[in-house]
């Protein structure tokens, strides 16, 4: 009986930890893009062969995108000669960039040149405390970051760390009036793959009207100010030799999920791929003549995680 009730104690302070654990559905994953190709490029449902074979490569990437509602634009930070914070140019409670604008709130990536050092910068508004103040007399927004990689700093707080710090759970909660809010996230790593979103709410009296990002030319790419919006650096500069073959698996077909391992397959010397296989009437269950692309996921030794997809016809003649 005691026993029962020490198990019974042991199960309730489980379930206690785990609701206690902050959950968040949305947390972006960084997944580094792989490329894949699989054989055969006709998969005969009749057929009675044993293997479907798939060769991985990972090519060295290193790109940003900016992702919204399903949509991805490639984009470059601005590059600049200049420390962060100088570049923001913090005064009269104000950013004062060449990109400030009344009633639009500003998101880009930024390069000091000098340095090398890559930061992310957030605006909102005008310095206008003088008339005819052309901007809000009075908004609120507040951003939610999720998955900002590790290390990174608040380079900049406008104003000050109650209105934006990188270290507490809802990053920028800002307050204004004829002048700027917003801050920059310095130190970001350039050297490693990440994905961060932020979760935008815009009220006040005179919210924000539009929300824009600012690609290095000055363009400019309209975002839904109803929806998150995730920041990703692809990069992945590794050698196939850094997979852990253990991990891989046809993980997907036609977007119905699909768990089937692979084994490694031998290869000739000095290629640049891995080649591995899977049991060939397993991959027959899972797919219905007409194409198929199907995704083969894995982890390297470092835990990264990479994926690519192939697309293949399937015929049952
Ligand atoms: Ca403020
Ligand atoms: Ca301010």
């Amino acid at each position: 009986m005691r026993k029962k009730i020490a198990i019974l104690a042991a199960v309730v302070f489980a379930l206690l930890v785990l609701a206690s654990v902050p959950q968040n559905a949305c947390a972006p994953t960084y997944i580094a893009p792989g490329r894949v190709n699989i054989h055969p490029e006709t998969l005969n449902l009749k057929s009675n062969g044993k293997w479907v074979t798939c060769e991985i490569e990972l090519p060295f990437i290193d790109a940003y995108t900016v992702t919204q509602g399903g949509v991805t634009h490639t984009v470059s930070p601005v590059e600049r000669a200049e420390n962060d914070a100088v570049y923001y140019d913090y005064w009269s409670a104000s950013a004062h960039t060449e990109f400030v604008e009344p009633y639009v709130s500003k998101l880009y990536l930024y390069t000091n040149t000098l340095t090398g050092e890559l930061s992310f910068f957030v605006h909102h508004n005008i310095d206008s405390n003088t008339p005819p103040h052309v901007g809000s007399p009075s908004a609120t927004v507040r951003f939610d970051f999720d998955g900002l990689p590790a290390g990174v700093t608040t380079a900049q707080s406008d104003d000050n760390l109650a209105e934006f710090d990188v270290t507490r759970p809802v990053e920028g909660t800002w307050g204004y009036g004829y002048n700027t809010d917003g801050g920059v996230i310095g130190d970001i790593p350039t050297d490693t793959g990440w994905s961060f979103s932020i979760d935008p709410t815009f009220a006040g009296s005179h919210p924000m009207t539009s929300w824009v990002y600012v690609d290095s030319d000055g363009s400019e790419i309209s975002l839904d100010m109803a929806q998150p919006v995730t920041i990703t650096h692809l990069y992945l500069d590794a050698e196939v030799e850094d997979i852990d073959v253990s991990t891989v698996a046809i993980t997907d077909i036609n977007g119905n999920p699909v768990s089937i391992s692979a084994e490694v397959h031998p290869v000739g010397v000095g290629e640049t791929y891995l080649m591995v296989k899977f049991d060939r009437p397993n991959v027959q269950d899972a797919c219905v003549p007409g194409d198929a692309t199907i995704t083969v996921s894995g982890e390297l030794f470092d835990g990264t995680i990479f994926e690519g997809s192939d697309t293949i016809r399937v015929i049952n003649p």
